[in-house]
């Protein structure tokens, strides 16, 4: 057991690791620290309290139990009762502690005293800081309108008060991490299906998983469901470039060369069409634009994609035929994170077009309308403000953006060229773009275009580190937030509820009462005339039993089947038909049926650069979290050895990664998990902020070599596009140094 474990071990060393922490001057001295806390009863030391919450360190909230002693969090249990977690919680999950007692916590309102990035902060009060925030908006919002003012809130069920907060302020530049994630696969399967599926994993017999890794990169349940089916014999065929651990648990895996799925899938739906293949009930009742597609797809033959995606004709036709055998319980798992290509929407376009030739839509193992339980809210009439610009900032920079998502890239391009007009306030609650927008050096740009940024956040993030004020929140842990409704999957639909383990540490506060102090400031306190225990009740008012559900369990589980409830219902499409050819795509300069352009060989001495995820990271979030550091504190770069040994790297040399956006230093290693024009390194090391002091100076920061090429459908942040060059930069004798995995 290393020292930082031992530390993170019993009440009084968590007491003193915080004291430790107290030297630091942003965090500041540790008086008071617990005082808030939910103490035991006199006489009742010891005695265990379990509190209902919901996992916070990615965003599936994953139902939990916390065991809390004399006001302490000792051990944090998955909830038996929830069946979208399935009982499990991650070592992220696990390391949810990690968090809430990590000594670099911020504790105090900080306002920057020194250069931008320097690091030196002054601590405020709490109502020196909200009148200071308060005054910089008014401020921002006389001299360049509300619009002025960017808001961008990561996953949480509290961004909700920072969305009705920039709407009642009157800015309609708001940003979610989206446009970062997942925007372009869902612009390709609602522009096809009308809805964004849910997979029935747990049922299917034949899965095929391009662009997604889910035994690293959870998701819940489908993480569990799909070695629950394997068990019972489903096929899991993997396409990545790299070796990842869903592709080592796949039946078959890969290396497909990056960027030239849709040659793939152009070439599957050639073979399901020609060899006649495909569903014909579901594709005559309920499909538009066959024809189209079918004249389509000719020139897509197997052979032609084997040249294009290094994978051999063969191979596609045994693995449509194999699929097609298996439909409609076959599927192309939909994936998640389309944050890769410059034809994104057209790559999962294609996909979704795969499987809607497979048939497999409302069928048991196959892709299912998404169901949600309908929850209350406290409703408002946000206030109009005429002097405003007509539209977003970033608005017309891609070819059909989702006006309410927008893009984190166009909208640092809008704010760097102050076109078309102005922004110069950010306010930012739980997301880190320094580390999670591909170019870190424009992330910087922007930032020094504002007069006033507002950082939001448990630690001193990179992001934090370049703000003006930086404002303390609670972890999820301390937290009561409103309960979240998530949408249906294999095992059920549901609600979690998060009520707090322990109340807030230091002088920290949660964004929705942050929110409502400025909303009194600048005089729209009427739009926050309530509490959390208002919120929730006006959630839960017309759903008693889920109330009382919640209550007892901590989750509501709503278990009916998810397939078989949209027989004879339309698709949410224009033609009220799966739309395999999009017609009204031809308006806005989009090919209605995706078209493959060759994509640019990688040459000789470059590679392309990739991004992924491990199960002990969570994007930028956990790297420094002191629990998950005993797994890895540190990233390095995954090199093929062909071209490590022409570029003499042996495993642990340090080597440079250069583009044209930014350079990194990190230490190589050498593997055969990873194609030879490819290479790679996890998110979330390289940090700027030396308030993050686990990691800091290990490692090195992708998002400062990413290049930020864009979907051009949706505007969703491109980041495989990036080549790079690798050099060595010294030997080291160190190998084993290097990240374990
Ligand atoms: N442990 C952990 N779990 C997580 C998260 C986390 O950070 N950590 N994040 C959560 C979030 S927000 C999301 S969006 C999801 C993301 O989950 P996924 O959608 O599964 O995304 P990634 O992990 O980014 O996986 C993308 C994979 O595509 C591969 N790849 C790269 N280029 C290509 C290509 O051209 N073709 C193909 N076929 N493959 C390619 C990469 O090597 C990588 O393994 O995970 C969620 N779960
Ligand atoms: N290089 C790279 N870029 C990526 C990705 C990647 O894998 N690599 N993934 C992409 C994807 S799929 C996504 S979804 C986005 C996600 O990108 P982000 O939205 O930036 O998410 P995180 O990296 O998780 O950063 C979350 C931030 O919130 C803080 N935080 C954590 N808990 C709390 C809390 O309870 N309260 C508050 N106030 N703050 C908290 C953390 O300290 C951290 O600074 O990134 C995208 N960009
Ligand atoms: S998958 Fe892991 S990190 Fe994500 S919510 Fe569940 S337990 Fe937490
Ligand atoms: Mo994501």
């Amino acid at each position: 057991m290393s020292e930082i474990t031992r530390r993170l071990m019993t009440r009084r060393q968590m007491l003193k690791l915080s004291a430790a922490a107290s030297a630091a001057a942003m965090i500041g001295p540790a008086t008071g620290l617990f005082s808030g806390r939910a103490a035991a009863a006199p006489g009742q030391a010891g005695a265990v309290k379990s509190v209902f919450s919901a996992c916070d360190m990615c965003f599936n909230k994953c139902g939990l139990i916390a065991r809390v002693q004399q006001g302490v969090v000792t051990k944090l249990d998955p909830n038996p009762r929830y069946l979208k977690s399935r009982g499990m919680l991650c070592a992220r999950g696990n390391a949810g502690i990690g968090q809430l007692y990590d000594p670099n916590r911020l504790k105090y309102p900080l306002l920057r005293a020194g250069e931008r990035g320097q690091g030196k902060w002054q601590r405020l009060s709490w109502d020196q800081a909200l009148d200071l925030a308060a005054e910089k908006l008014q401020a921002i919002a006389e001299k360049y309108t509300r619009c002025g003012v960017l808001f961008m809130a990561g996953t949480d069920t509290q961004s909700t008060f920072v969305h009705r907060f920039a709407e009642v302020f009157g800015s309609y530049n708001v940003i979610s991490h989206e446009s970062n994630c997942l925007i372009s696969r869902n612009r390709a399967y609602l522009d096809t299906f009308g809805a964004m599926p849910i997979p029935d994993t747990l049922n299917c017999k034949y899965i095929l998983m391009a662009g997604a890794n889910r035994f690293e990169a959870l998701v819940t349940p489908d993480s569990m469901d799909i070695v629950t089916a394997m068990h019972a014999g489903a096929k899991l065929v993997v396409l990545d470039p790299r070796y990842t651990k869903t592709a080592a648990l796949a039946n078959e895996w890969y290396p497909i060369k990056p960027g030239t799925d849709l040659a793939f899938f152009l070439a599957m739906a050639h073979v399901l069409v020609n060899e006649e293949l495909y569903h014909k009930k579901f594709v005559a009742e309920r499909t538009s634009g066959f024809d189209q597609l079918a004249a389509h797809v000719q020139k897509y033959t197997p052979e032609w994609a084997a040249a294009e995606c290094d994978i051999k004709a063969v191979d596609i036709r045994r693995i449509t035929r194999e699929m097609a055998a298996a439909k409609p319980a076959a599927m192309v798992y939909p994936g998640r994170r389309t944050s890769d290509y410059e034809n994104s929407t057209q790559i999962r376009r294609a996909m979704a077009i795969v499987n809607a030739l497979l048939g497999n839509w409302d069928q048991k193992g196959g892709l299912t309308l998404p169901r949600q339980i309908k929850t209350g809210h406290i409703g408002y009439d946000a206030p109009f403000y005429d002097d405003n610009p007509e539209d977003r900032v970033d608005a017309g920079r891609a070819q059909m953006m989702f006006s309410e998502e927008g893009s984190f890239k166009y909208t640092r391009d809008a704010v760097i060229e102050g076109k078309p007009y102005p922004i110069k306030g950010w306010f930012t609650y739980k997301t880190n773009p320094m580390q999670t927008g591909a170019n870190r050096a424009k992330t910087v740009e922007m930032i020094n275009q504002l007069d006033f940024m507002i950082t939001v956040d448990i630690n001193l993030s990179d992001t934090a580190w370049m703000a003006d004020l930086v404002l303390p929140a609670p972890t999820s842990l301390e937290r009561e937030d409103p309960v979240s409704s998530f949408q249906g999957s294999s095992a059920c639909s549901g609600m979690v509820m998060r009520n707090p383990a322990v109340s807030p540490m230091f002088e920290s506060r949660p964004v929705f009462w942050i929110v409502k102090q400025l909303a009194r400031r600048l005089k729209l306190g009427e739009f926050f005339d309530f509490t959390m225990a208002d919120f929730r009740q006006a959630q839960l008012k017309k759903i008693p039993e889920v109330a009382a559900a919640l209550a007892k369990e901590g989750v509501y589980n709503d278990t009916r089947p998810s397939w078989g409830v949209h027989q004879g219902k339309d698709f949410r499409t224009p033609s009220k038909k799966v739309e395999l050819y999009v017609g009204r795509y031809l308006k806005h300069g989009v090919d209605p049926l995706p078209v493959y352009h060759p994509r640019q060989e990688v040459p000789e001495g470059k590679f392309r650069i990739v991004v992924g995820r491990n199960a002990y990271i969570s994007q930028s979030a956990s790297t420094n979290n002191a629990l998950l550091c005993e797994i890895q504190d540190d990233n390095c770069l995954w090199i093929h050895p062909r071209p490590a040994a022409k570029l003499a790297i042996g495993p642990g040399d340090l080597v440079e990664v250069a583009s044209p956006a930014g350079t990194q230093k990190l230490k190589a290693r050498v593997t055969e998990e990873i194609r030879p024009d490819t290479v790679y390194m996890d998110t979330g090391y390289g940090v700027i902020s030396k308030g993050l002091r686990n990691i800091y100076g290990k490692g090195a920061c992708i998002a400062a070599v990413l290049e930020d090429r864009a979907d051009r459908v949706t505007g969703n942040m491109a980041m495989h596009e990036t080549l790079v060059s690798v050099t060595k930069v010294a030997d080291s004798a160190a190998a084993a140094t290097c990240p374990k995995r």
